[in-house]
């Protein structure tokens, strides 16, 4: 990371804060609606859980116009605990609202953590807690639950872990929970759950990194405190959570650049450092702290008819890049599965009455009456199917084409560096309708099963990552 970069008024926010023990830390970008009820839960869970120390909460918002800010300000801790039980925080508590600086001209939620890291490091905090500021399912016990092992077990990183309705995190699922597992070993089920526990250890560890670049300042903040994580040797654990319950996204609507940040950030710390996970084979699980919970989270609706229609137009004006990012047999199987998505689209949207791009309401929900809802979509596209093993070729693919363009034996010429980012960051725009193929299938086959049962379907396609690991080395040594 590049050198620390505090302002002068959260200078003098950590001087009059001198030190704590723990800190909260929330990210946030329009959020008043939700964060109010974050911050007290948060707060709640501090004194509660943890009297005795010092804590400090603070919030880094984006300069949100909706009052974001003023909500946290005005947000009391609820008095309940101190009323009821014979609970005397030692401390005072602590809660600050600020504006974040941009790192390097780029603002996000990295951007917010990084400053939480920075203040976390500068008051000399024994854990910090970074949760989401959409979240609706928190409870004051998730401060214990993400702090505990720190606090208590000696633990550096706890990862989320929690029940997450069968279509919600595609990106984890698809993505960083089943390569995670298999480049490192760790069977981390939610690497990018936003809600983390992280030793003071490893917040310096954090700000002494060189690998942070612009996507991490964005989205990829959370795969690559995972991906650090791991890396340097910290001793990580999850915590369950039950359900996380936040502001829903549709895969094919809301997120393309999350992707293309996050999935950036996965490939580009495997291309530079292939010596962390060459030899590695086979996986191991990860302890996990708390009681199991029974939980059905909140459906949500996705938009089939739209994946599969981005797939197949995907396919026309992206196959240049596909051509140079895939092996010539992963290709040719990929461009059969557009073609197929494609006449699946015609098919079902004339049997729906859809027409042309109009692929029903915004968010694939028929909830409002206008235009078919999401089991309907699914149903009418019955029988598309990509498979487990084309999409782990796929993915290793593009670990074997980043790997190339970054560490690229063509001499370095001015401007080298941001071509080899252009050119990578083509490669995962291109990935995106692919995702968005392998997405659409999962919603297809997982239509008539429960949220349990297609948990396994996820662990099923991590296996054939791990299955397949020696196609990645093979390829990667082959180079
Ligand atoms: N400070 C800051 N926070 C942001 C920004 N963008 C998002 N966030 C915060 O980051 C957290 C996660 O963002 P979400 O948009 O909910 O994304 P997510 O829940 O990780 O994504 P999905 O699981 O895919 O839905 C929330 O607390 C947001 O307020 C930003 O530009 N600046
Ligand atoms: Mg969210």
């Amino acid at each position: 990371m590049a050198a620390d970069s505090l302002s002068a008024p959260i200078r003098e926010l950590i001087d009059r804060l001198g030190q704590a023990d723990m800190m909260v830390g929330i990210p946030s970008f329009k959020n008043a609606a939700t964060i109010g009820y974050v911050v007290r839960a948060a707060q709640a869970g501090l004194v509660q859980y943890f009297p005795d120390l010092r804590p400090v909460l603070v919030n880094a918002d984006a300069g949100s116009p909706d009052g974001t800010q003023r909500v946290v300000a005005e947000t009391e801790p609820p008095d309940y605990i101190e009323r009821i039980l014979l609970v005397r925080p030692t401390n005072r508590l602590e809660k600050v609202s600020l504006t974040y600086p941009e790192v390097d001209g780029v603002g996000g939620k990295g951007a917010a953590l990084r400053t939480i890291f920075e203040m976390a490091a500068a008051l000399n905090v024994s854990a910090l807690v970074v949760v989401d500021s959409d979240l609706r399912s928190i409870v004051p016990e998730w401060i214990e639950l993400l702090a505990g092992p720190i606090i208590k077990g000696g633990y550096d990183f706890v990862a989320p872990l929690y029940a997450r309705y069968k279509y919600d995190g595609t990106i984890t699922n698809t993505v960083t929970y089943p390569l995670t597992r298999a480049l490192y070993g760790h069977r981390i089920r939610q690497p990018i759950g936003g809600d983390f526990g992280v030793s003071g250890d490893l917040v310096r560890h954090y700000l002494k990194l060189d690998t942070w670049d612009a996507d991490v300042s964005r989205f990829g903040i959370d795969i690559w405190m995972t991906t650090e994580a791991l890396a340097g040797g910290f001793a990580v654990c999850q915590a369950r959570l039950g359900a996380k319950v936040h502001d829903p996204k549709d895969p094919g609507a809301d997120l393309g650049p999350m992707f293309r940040q996050v999935v950036g950030t996965i490939l580009r710390l495997a291309a530079r450092s292939p010596e962390r996970w060459l030899e590695i084979r086979g996986s191991h699980d990860v302890p996990a702290y708390g009681f199991e919970r029974i939980i059905d989270p909140p459906p949500l609706e996705v938009n089939s008819l739209r994946l599969v229609a981005e797939f197949q137009t995907g396919s026309i004006g992206m196959a240049d890049t596909w051509a140079e990012m895939l092996a010539p047999g992963t290709l040719e199987t990929v461009l059969e599965l557009a073609t197929e998505a494609g006449t699946r689209f015609d098919d079902a949207s004339r049997r729906l009455g859809v027409h042309g791009g109009d692929t029903g309401a915004s968010g694939g929900s028929g909830a409002g009456g206008s235009g078919p809802g999401t089991h309907e979509m699914a149903d009418s596209l019955a029988g598309f199917h990509f498979p487990d093993d084309v999409w782990s070729r796929v993915i290793y693919d593009l670990v074997v084409a980043v790997g190339r363009i970054e560490r690229g034996t063509e001499p370095v010429k001015e401007g080298a560096s941001s071509s080899r980012k252009a050119t990578i960051d083509r490669y995962v725009a291109a990935l995106v309708p692919i995702y968005f193929g392998r997405v659409a299938s999962f919603v297809v086959e997982n239509r008539d099963i429960t949220t349990d049962e297609a948990e396994e379907r996820v662990e099923r396609q991590a296996r054939e990552f791990e299955l397949l690991k020696p196609y990645l080395i093979e390829r990667w040594n082959a180079r």
